[in-house]
């Protein structure tokens, strides 16, 4: 009887962080850094895949002492990156990170990013919920995402 209960628990849990995992990181790309630098920027596509809103609500890296979503502006043609806090993104939507638009921002990097190798990117969302991709680390001149 109790074995029951648990595994009806479990079964629940289960559905539940199913129906959570609503959206997705994918093509998600960076630039190895040089020494003695400190900030980054990580790319990518984030997807709703669910069925209701998602809102992203902050960010985290492990690579990083802050990690935040930017929105570049051009103002009085000067090129100024804004902190969004908050991004709702509607079922089926998607936004796009690329040089010279949105970023996810790495601040006071604990180490360099290293060609080769991928870094963990966590999004956590408004309802309690987290998204988390790998970001490929490419040269320092990579422009786009390369695929295999
Ligand atoms: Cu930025």
């Amino acid at each position: 009887m109790m074995s029951k209960m648990v595994l009806l628990a479990l079964l629940w849990s289960l559905t539940w962080a199913a129906a959570a995992e609503s959206a997705a990181l994918e093509r998600a790309w960076a630039r190895a850094t040089p020494p003695g630098v400190t900030t980054a920027a990580i790319y990518g596509v984030l997807t709703n895949r669910g069925d209701r809103d998602v809102v992203v609500v902050s960010m985290a890296s492990s690579v990083a002492k802050t990690t935040m979503l930017h929105a570049t502006r051009i103002e009085d043609g000067m090129m100024r990156m804004a902190h969004e806090e908050r991004v709702s993104i509607a079922p089926g939507q998607q936004i796009v990170m690329q040089p010279g638009g949105r970023h996810l921002m790495l601040m006071g990097l604990v180490r360099p990013l290293i060609e080769g190798e991928e870094v963990e990117v966590i999004f956590n969302l408004e309802s309690g919920a987290s998204v988390s991709g790998l970001a490929r680390v490419g040269r320092i001149s990579q422009t786009g995402y390369i695929d295999d």
